[in-house]
């Protein structure tokens, strides 16, 4: 535990709490509602009539295997705002995250979802150390991304003070920490590691800073990661998950003990289920996680395949919260990669290449984490009769390339231009990316 703060036990809502059999038949009832909040959503209604399912037939919990899923194609198909289950007029807010092609997935949300929203966020704050007297350093993105407004308004419904530092200029998000003496520190645990890094090469001791926990999200990292961010900024860290798809921030968090990430089962059913089969695996086993929106107005959804990988762990925990606990996200089932907290998938760097001519149809995307944060290298072959050597239209060759992945990714990569032929050619499945963060355990 941190050197600097007696961490106790504090729960937010009395819902956190409640007995298994009152969250379970909780759970029953807001499925049988949402069943029937999305049955004129075109998606669900030709899927619903599939499987011959509507709201009278859900009669346990184990029903909801019986619903249809829904994928990230499915919402891609129905771009932007195919799934809406409420009128335009109805909606308060929309955000997005990344998908495989230059469009983001948008998701909606009403007035009361953004309410529920809050206390979700509200809730895992408070669970691991958030107060009302405290003062958080939000160094999310606040944009389409969920998690600079998510986190925003969960401090804010604690009651606590904000500096809503937003991401990048890591100089100036130093001299704030500094000046405003904040207790708590929200962003991904690798920008973390970056702050302390910019510190120490300003002279400045990251231990020395006033925080003294950090609530972390939005991209995997391992317990290795999590002592060296503890040891480097002398804090006490916490993890926590959401994906824009379920409502953002806010699934799941982690409590005092640390066993885990309670899942907010009042709002949420979860399932852990082999990617293949989708038949569900044992507690304690790995599989993948579904997750059924029971509350959401705006744009419900149901059986979300997160392509997450983790396990479920339904043991009773110390702090009295009876959420079944998740653990850490150890893979995705797909090809996702999660850089600086953005979502890019190799078919993005693909469609930005293709939108080049010179490029080849030969290109390797590798992902190091040299220092602290997270760099995206994609090495190009060059067309043979593109190659030359005349500096200039090299040099034009790739701004075009650099610029054409910022435009479909959202993000700034490292180009090589490799002379024709030199990338290994595969004999099956082409490999496109090798993440050098795994090798080193850092994801
Ligand atoms: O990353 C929501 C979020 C923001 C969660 C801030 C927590 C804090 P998306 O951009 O839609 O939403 O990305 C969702 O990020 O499917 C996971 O693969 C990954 N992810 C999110 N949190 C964690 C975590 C936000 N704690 C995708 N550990 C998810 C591992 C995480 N992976």
């Amino acid at each position: 535990m941190s050197e600097k703060f007696a961490f106790e036990n504090r729960i937010f809502d009395a819902a956190e709490t409640m007995s298994v059999d009152e969250l379970r038949a909780l759970q029953l009832e807001r499925l049988r509602e949402v069943v029937a909040r999305v049955a004129e959503v075109p998606f669900y209604k030709t899927a619903f009539a599939a499987a011959g399912v509507d709201a009278d037939s859900i009669r346990s919990l184990d029903d909801v295997r019986r619903l249809p899923v829904t994928t990230k194609a499915d919402l891609r198909e129905h771009y932007p705002l195919g799934f809406l289950a409420v009128g335009r007029d109805q909606i308060a807010r929309v955000h997005g995250s990344s998908g495989t092609t230059g469009k983001p997935t948008f998701v909606a949300y009403t007035g009361e979802d953004l309410d529920t929203w809050a206390s979700l966020c509200a809730r895992f704050l408070v669970a691991g150390g958030l107060r009302p007297e405290h003062t958080v350093h939000i160094a999310f993105g606040y944009g389409l991304f969920t998690g600079g407004f998510g986190l925003h308004y969960g401090v804010e419904r604690v009651g606590a003070a904000i500096v809503p530092a937003a991401a990048g200029n890591t100089a100036r998000q130093i001299m704030l920490l500094q000046d405003l003496e904040p207790d708590a520190l929200v962003c991904t645990p690798s920008y973390a590691l970056n702050l302390a890094e910019v510190c120490r090469d300003q002279g400045i001791d990251p231990r020395s800073l006033s925080l003294q926990y950090a609530h972390f999200g939005g991209e995997p990292w391992t317990e290795d990661m999590r002592l060296q961010i503890e040891k480097e900024l002398n804090l006490l860290a916490f993890n926590n998950y959401g994906l824009s798809e379920v409502i953002g921030p806010g699934v799941s968090g982690e409590c005092v003990a640390r066993n885990g990430m309670h899942i907010q089962e009042d709002h949420f059913i979860v399932e852990c289920v082999d990617p293949d089969t989708l038949q569900p695996v044992p507690d304690g086993e790995r599989g993948e996680l579904i997750f059924t929106a029971l509350t959401k107005q705006a744009m419900p959804i149901i059986r979300y395949r997160t392509r997450d990988i983790a396990s479920l762990d339904r043991s009773p925990c110390p702090c009295g919260r009876t959420g079944v606990r998740m653990s850490r996200v150890v893979g995705r089932t797909d090809d996702m990669l999660i850089i600086r907290g953005a979502n890019i998938f190799p078919s993005q760097i693909e469609e930005a290449l293709l939108r080049v001519e010179g490029t080849a149809p030969h290109y390797l995307i590798e992902v190091d984490r040299p220092g602290t944060l997270d760099q995206l290298t994609v090495k190009v072959e060059i067309r043979p009769e593109e190659f030359s050597d005349k500096m200039a239209s090299m040099q034009d060759l790739h701004k075009r390339i650099v610029r054409e992945i910022y435009s479909v990714a959202g993000i700034r990569a490292e180009v090589e231009l490799v002379e024709p032929q030199t990338l290994e050619r595969s004999i099956g499945k082409a490999v496109r990316v090798i993440d050098h963060r795994r090798e080193k355990g850092q994801i």
